[in-house]
């Protein structure tokens, strides 16, 4: 029989407590699984700063992504109106007959327990495990739990663990005041704060200047861990097409390398937040793009480049902004950006009329050429799908480069 543990709440954001109490649940009670589960944002205007789904699902998944036990759940976030734990744990339970169902607490909440809804239901579904957490500390967890137990006709369990006491409140308290959180969440999720400018920090704090390093780990604390491989990938790719193709190697790999990794840094976010980022940073969108959103990415991806991380060649900025459409009389190293995205090695998709191994051959020959090739494809591929729109700058790049090669 499969246990799974359950860690609701806001997580706003995810914290170290957090993931040291599920871990403790999961070993102290052989779970197989735990659960991470949001909650939705309340409906009416509350007074603390809750930011937006989307912000707390990227952190709990960053914080989460390399443990293969925690597992994420939207399970609460696709559900419409208020949702009550009972309502979750009866849902859970008829979804998963076979399951036994663990719902894991801090001891403070636990002391709360009377003015959730409807006790009794939940106690029927699962069994609540509960952590020492505020004025709940270790001695007194056992005899509350008892007490909650038999209360509410149902199993309260306790979980061992020292008192941590980190909270998401404090963490809050913290950014705003500009003190460090690096010991209280997992390091993705301080960036992920920091990049973003959540809970009152100034977004511009954050200042990135050529080193590759922390870009990679901004990278990796924004993109989902297969985009970020293919970025690095990107990357790869470029710097040999620019060893190729380029008069100046010693500046232009490094280039093309730095345009590689940032051409996708704005793929994270979901078309409604790229539409309204666009609106705040007066980015102009065609009406095609607002219909398209897959379209964005490349036109915000130039502005965080510029702005997030201080990325001062416009050329650079001008290989991301058309990476996804391409444009005609394209330079060098936009012609790298936009081949290497086709061609790194992860590209397994079936292309027609080209096969992607005679781009990739081509492209290490004449960048026209291969350019062609993959335009070629494009619009093939994109003609093929119902219901698809070609971008205007698409079929102008695919005429510019059909007249130009012979
Ligand atoms: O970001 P990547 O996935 O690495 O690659 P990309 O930047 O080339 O984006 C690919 C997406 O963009 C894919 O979903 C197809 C779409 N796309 C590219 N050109 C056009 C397009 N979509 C529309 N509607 N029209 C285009 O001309
Ligand atoms: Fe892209
Ligand atoms: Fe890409």
């Amino acid at each position: 029989m499969k246990k799974i543990g359950i860690m609701g709440g806001t997580f706003n954001p995810i914290h170290n407590a957090h993931l040291m109490m599920a871990q403790a649940a999961y070993e102290q009670y052989h779970l197989d699984e735990i659960w991470f589960m949001p909650s939705k944002n309340p409906p009416h205007k509350r007074k603390i700063d809750i930011v937006s789904e989307e912000h707390r699902t990227r952190m709990i998944q960053f914080a989460i992504d390399t443990i293969p036990h925690f597992i994420f759940s939207d399970l609460e976030l696709r559900r419409e109106g208020i949702t009550y734990t009972c309502d979750t744990m009866k849902m859970l339970h008829k979804k998963y007959p076979k399951a036994r169902l663990y719902f894991i607490i801090g001891g403070d909440s636990l002391a709360e327990f009377a003015k959730w809804h409807l006790p009794e239901k939940i106690l029927k579904y699962c069994t609540v495990l509960a952590a020492p957490r505020g004025a709940v500390t270790d001695k007194h967890i056992k005899e509350l739990c008892k007490e909650q137990g038999e209360r509410f006709h149902g199993t309260v369990l306790p979980v061992a663990m020292n008192h941590i006491s980190i909270s998401s409140e404090d963490i809050r308290t913290r950014i705003c005041a500009g003190l460090s959180v690096l010991s209280y969440c997992p390091e993705p999720v301080d960036l992920y704060i920091k990049l973003h400018g959540l809970y009152g920090l100034k977004e511009e704090r954050l200042k990135i200047k050529n080193s590759t390093q922390l870009l990679l780990k901004c990278l990796s604390a924004t993109l989902r861990p297969g985009r970020y491989l293919h970025t690095l990938r990107v990357a790869g790719t470029a710097a040999s097409l620019a060893f190729c193709h380029c008069r100046q190697p010693e500046t232009d790999v490094s280039r093309a390398e730095l345009a590689g990794m940032l051409h996708d840094c704005a793929k994270y976010y979901t078309g409604e937040e790229m539409i309204s980022l666009c609106d705040k940073y007066d980015i102009t969108l065609s009406d095609t793009e607002k219909r398209n959103t897959a379209l964005i990415h490349g036109k915000l991806g130039a502005y965080l480049a510029r702005k997030r991380y201080g990325i001062c060649d416009g050329e650079i900025c001008s290989a991301i902004s058309y990476h996804t459409t391409g444009k005609p009389a394209m330079t060098v190293l936009e012609k790298i950006i936009y081949i290497a995205d086709y061609i790194e090695p992860g590209r397994k998709m079936d292309c027609r009329p080209y096969p992607l191994n005679e781009v990739r051959k081509e492209s290490f020959q004449n960048l026209d050429n291969a350019l062609l090739m993959i335009l070629t494809n494009t619009v093939t591929y994109l003609k093929g799908r119902t219901g698809e729109e070609i971008d205007e700058l698409t079929i102008q790049t695919y005429n510019y480069y059909k007249g130009m090669v012979i």
